[in-house]
């Protein structure tokens, strides 16, 4: 079972609230820590945000743990996740911080992580380039981001990478309808990674960041593989990134990395 790292100990991000310190064998919470004293943090930016949850102890807040909530997906892919004293638990344990943190959602927070790969031949070695783009954290992720409320995954997959990886793509009118079509089809396939917990630095004791990664792979080189990849204004936001173990990738996007290097016989 996999005990989480990058959200316990240091600071939370974005702010200057620091992590109550506990070791390995801490994290679960049937191990019992009568000093477990942890803050409590939800960031103001979340304040009247349509997309976030209200605070919890607000009496209008009556939200369907474990269920469906209307179009807002309260489920974990984990399985069912325990309540305590009316909030969500995180089903992999301590975090050294309660409260929402900077995340939307109480609960699981839902997202999808497109793995855009191609090949790259390297002295005879098959080795595969994914597409990553730069967080504001400075970390190289895959371009993910969360499922909009009622959106269907393979949906998210395709619309992030377009976001976020295509927007500042420039083409003429002729050539990006025949790039939408390639793009629409090249999104029809893909192999899934990985679904569920992700050990995310926004993780607390109460929110958490889940995901399904789904690797869609451009064994010729001829339709997304194609792309010069750039975003917005900023050609550095975004790039194809050469996999290698010591590949540092923000949360646990190293490890779905590693998956489809084995899933596609790259080298590793
Ligand atoms: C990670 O956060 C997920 O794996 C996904 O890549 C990402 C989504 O968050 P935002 O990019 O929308 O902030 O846990």
């Amino acid at each position: 079972r996999m005990v989480h790292i990058k959200c316990r100990g240091g600071t939370y991000p974005f702010s200057d609230v620091k992590r109550f310190v506990f070791s390995d064998d801490q994290v679960s919470w049937s191990a019992t820590m009568e000093n477990y004293i942890p803050p409590e943090y939800n960031s103001r930016v979340l304040h009247n945000k349509p997309w976030a949850d209200p605070p919890i102890e607000n009496t209008n807040f009556k939200p369907k743990w474990n269920d469906l909530d209307g179009n807002i997906n309260r489920r974990s892919h984990l399985g069912n996740y325990n309540i305590s004293t009316g909030r969500p638990l995180n089903p992999e344990g301590r975090t050294g911080i309660k409260g929402c943190g900077v995340l939307g959602k109480w609960g699981p927070n839902h997202a999808a992580d497109p793995i855009v790969t191609r090949w790259k031949i390297v002295d005879n070695m098959k080795q595969i380039n994914h597409s990553t783009k730069l967080r504001d954290c400075g970390q190289w992720a895959l371009p993910g981001g969360m499922v909009d409320p009622g959106e269907q995954v393979s949906e998210t997959l395709k619309r992030e990478f377009l976001e976020e990886a295509l927007n500042g793509l420039e083409v003429s009118k002729e050539q990006s309808t025949k790039d939408a079509e390639m793009i629409k089809e090249f999104f029809q396939v893909g192999t899934e990674i990985y679904k569920g917990y992700v050990d995310d630095p926004r993780n607390t004791d109460n929110a958490w960041m889940e995901t399904v990664a789904v690797n869609f792979h451009d064994e010729d080189g001829k339709s997304v593989g194609k792309f010069y990849l750039k975003a917005g204004d900023d050609a550095q936001n975004v790039r194809w990134t050469d996999i290698d173990k010591n590949l540092d990738l923000y949360a646990s996007h190293s490890n779905f990395i590693q998956l489809v290097a084995e899933k596609l016989h790259a080298h590793w």
